[in-house]
């Protein structure tokens, strides 16, 4: 592991547009390579703080080689940003910072391999599972992407390194040469249609996850939903491996136990950081990826099992009187609270926030589990007519520090083994987002005296 050379991309001259998360640690790291690098942010304070040359790209790319735009920035739907219109103009390509990552490892010398990880739901835990697997079976690797370290702030690995990369359908719409050694696609469900106009456009994003592979490359396909299965005809010339949390295939889960053509790999409760038949997936797709990669079927249950999950996701902070306290902060809507909630027979459930469109009717079938529920948020009475309406118990708390000494002793009436934060609502109403969220659920959980004393 080791930083890219100075002059790597010296004579290279290139655009970064967006200088978040993304975008900043790009511009820095290309200059870093030696290249060229003019930046723009639309909100002044982010061009002030970014130390770095500035050109506005709507006034024109002529010259540059490209435009590495962030992919928050729409290049095309809903409207495209002037910056992707000065490029088109222009005749130069719009690239992700992942492209400019392959190229500069390639440009190093290296052959080390690229994993590429996407799907609606699950690529960061999937993402964060494999470099797990990896990592433990002695292999170099370096995990970023979509999920928390941007690609092109990974170091430079070696030709036996592997390259973990989670991506957005927004980064892969702008590749050019990046070729995924192995990819895998998890699932898929309305997503970001404003950006893709609609479910065939987000499809299609999805599946450039394959472009490029060649025969033998590896193509991991869940098969647990009919748009991702169907994704699997006309990918002739990859190895296709199909993956489920619960059904038949390739790689899956049956009987409680991952398995594939060679036989068992290892019993999911033996992994308790990934509950549910979504995991399972999730760990179906993992050991697919880490067997192609080389890693001992042994290491990759090993790997799996000791897995501590990601923070916000099913997360279990603590186990207090018997009682599992499970932080799903991540939740912002239904859909992600029904897996959550799927997982346990009888909880005191904890919801409430900003709900999306529809609330959380589409979690009807579900309520029948919850033996009490806590409500938080702006439209907690939204969500207790439905509860009222589906004869679940429930009582508004109002804040996220009332609702767990309520949790607490619901959880002590109804003789119920978990509490679960899954707020199927989004958090700007209470807090600075999902983490912040996550964090005070945390410290409420294992600190009772804190919120006694709120
Ligand atoms: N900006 C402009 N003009 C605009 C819009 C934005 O200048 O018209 C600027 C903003 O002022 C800001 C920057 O662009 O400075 C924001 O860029 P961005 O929206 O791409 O966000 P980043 O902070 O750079 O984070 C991005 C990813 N965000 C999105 O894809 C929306 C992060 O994914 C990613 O972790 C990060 O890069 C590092 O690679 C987050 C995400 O929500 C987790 N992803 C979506 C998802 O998971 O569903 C795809």
């Amino acid at each position: 592991m080791s930083a890219f050379p100075p002059t790597l991309f010296a004579g290279r001259r290139f655009a970064v547009a967006g200088l978040g998360r993304n975008g900043l640690p790009a511009a820095r790291a290309l200059l870093a390579m030696g290249a060229e690098v003019s930046a723009w942010d639309d909100r002044p304070e982010a061009r002030a703080e970014a130390g770095l040359t500035l050109h506005d790209p709507a006034l024109g790319l002529a010259g540059f080689e490209a435009l590495v735009l962030s992919p928050g920035i729409p290049h095309a739907l809903p409207a495209p940003h002037p910056a992707a219109l000065a490029a088109r103009r222009a005749g130069i390509p719009i690239l992700s910072d992942a492209e400019l990552l392959f190229q500069a490892v390639r440009a190093a010398g290296s052959e080390a391999r690229f994993v590429g990880i996407t799907g609606t739901n699950g690529k960061s835990t999937t993402t964060a599972l494999l470099a797990h697997i990896l990592s433990g079976a002695g292999i170099e690797s370096a995990a970023g992407g979509n999920l928390g370290v941007p690609a092109l702030a990974l170091p430079l690995l070696g030709e036996a390194g592997v390259y973990v990369l989670e991506m957005s359908s927004f980064m892969l719409e702008r590749l050019l040469t990046l070729r995924f050694d192995a990819a895998a696609l998890l699932n898929l469900s309305p997503d970001h249609l404003d950006r893709h106009g609609d479910m065939a456009g987000y499809v299609a994003a999805k599946r450039h996850v394959f472009d490029r592979q060649r025969v033998g490359d590896l193509a991991a396909v869940g098969i647990d939903d009919g748009q991702s299965a169907g994704v699997t005809r006309g990918l002739h010339g990859r190895r296709v491996v199909t993956v489920s949390g619960h059904r038949p295939a390739d790689v899956w889960c049956g009987d409680g136990t991952l398995r594939d053509g060679d036989g068992p790999i290892l019993a999911m409760s033996d992994a308790p950081a990934l509950p549910g038949p979504h995991n399972a997936q999730n760990a179906a797709a993992a050991a697919a990826l880490a067997l192609v990669l080389g890693v001992p079927r042994e290491a990759v249950a090993t790997g799996i099992a000791g897995f501590a999950g990601l923070p916000h996701r099913q997360e279990r902070v603590a186990v207090v009187d018997g009682v599992a306290w499970v932080n799903d902060s991540k939740a912002t809507n239904a859909d992600a609270a029904a897996r959550a909630l799927a997982c346990y027979d009888r909880l005191v459930w904890i919801a409430g926030g900003i709900a999306k469109a529809g609330g959380i009717e589409a979690l009807r079938p579900l309520l029948p589990r919850v033996a009490h529920a806590v409500l938080i948020g702006r439209d907690a009475p939204a969500l207790a007519r439905t509860l009222a309406d589906a004869g679940v118990p429930h009582a508004v708390a109002g804040t996220l520090d009332a609702a767990v000494p309520a949790a607490r002793a619901a959880a002590a009436r109804t003789g119920s083994p978990v509490v679960l934060l899954s707020p199927a609502c989004a958090s700007f109403d209470q807090f600075a987002g999902f983490e912040a969220r996550g964090e005070r659920f945390r410290q409420l959980a294992l600190t009772p005296d804190l919120a006694r004393s709120a």
